[in-house]
């Protein structure tokens, strides 16, 4: 249900249970688990493209699997389905871009926003479910919708739970970039090969940093940079990106 496929430096991982709109169940959980891991261990990739297959990105839970199941704690769903994978995205040294052809609803939503960056299809749309059936939003959402859209916006999606489009969705925040349907394979991997071509050490210790940044004061965030600054100064990718620089070149980066 899940795909896993190396193009180059690029992880592409495609969720692929179009019939049900790729809404999870377990299988699901533990396959995107796997693949974001498996993306993390190869030292060739550096950077995943996540996406998914059919009309649809992702209609977060599968409310089918969980139809008649009075026994089942939601919380238990979370800490052992959802939250790893949020956990895997965000702790990964590699950047995870989404690339969203058509509804995140709900989980799925929560899982475009908990990618580093993302880019959408016009077609695309994106709805914090949660409410029209009695639920908070989780995977995530609670912590990145206010952060990328700020409360207010914040506040309204999530109590409201209305569908808005990709153009929307790039308005507030939520997400980088809108491209036309045909263009946004094209468009996303040229993105993440963007992001593979740059100095992984760097990419890392900057989304590190970033992250760390939104829990921290100014104090710790000056510290943390100084500590990686001086980390970053002493990499062979920083003295090859010098030495290009002088040379009016494009630099070559190794992760050294
Ligand atoms: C579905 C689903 C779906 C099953 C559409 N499941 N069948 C965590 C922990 C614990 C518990 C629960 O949840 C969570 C996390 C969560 O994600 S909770 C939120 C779960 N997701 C939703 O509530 C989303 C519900 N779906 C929608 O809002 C829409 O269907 C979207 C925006 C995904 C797509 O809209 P449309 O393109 O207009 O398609 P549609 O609504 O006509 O749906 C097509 C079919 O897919 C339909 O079935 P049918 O038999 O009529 O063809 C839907 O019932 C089914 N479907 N989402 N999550």
């Amino acid at each position: 249900t899940v795909e896993y496929a190396r193009e180059g430096r690029v992880a592409r991982i495609l969720l692929n249970r179009p019939d049900q709109l790729n809404a999870f169940n377990p299988q699901m959980h533990r396959e995107l688990l796997d693949a974001l891991r498996r993306a993390e261990r190869d030292p060739e990739i550096r950077a995943v493209l996540l996406g998914a297959k059919g009309r649809a990105f992702c209609a977060g839970q599968d409310l089918e699997t969980i139809r008649s199941r009075e026994d089942l704690d939601y919380g238990d769903l979370l800490r052992e389905g959802y939250n790893p994978i949020v956990q895997a995205i965000t702790g990964m040294d590699k950047p995870v871009v989404a690339m969203v052809q058509g509804a995140a609803a709900g989980a799925g939503a929560s899982l475009a926003f908990a990618c580093d960056l993302a880019i959408a299809s016009e077609k695309a749309s994106f709805v914090e479910a949660f409410i029209h059936i009695g639920l908070v939003p989780d995977t995530g959402s609670c912590w990145f919708l206010p952060r990328l859209a700020g409360l207010k916006k914040a506040v309204e999606l999530a109590l409201l739970g209305d569908r808005i489009s990709a153009a929307e969705a790039e308005r507030l925040g939520l997400i980088n970039r809108v491209v036309p349907p045909e263009r946004l394979e094209e468009e996303a991997l040229a993105l993440a090969e963007r992001l593979a071509a740059m100095p992984p050490l760097a990419v890392a210790r900057t989304k590190r940093a970033l992250y760390r940044g939104l829990s921290a004061s100014l104090e710790e965030t000056l510290a943390l940079e100084a500590r990686l600054q001086s980390e970053s100064g002493r990499t062979e990718d920083h003295r090859e990106g010098m030495k290009a620089f002088f040379e009016k070149r494009r630099p070559g980066f190794h992760g050294r």
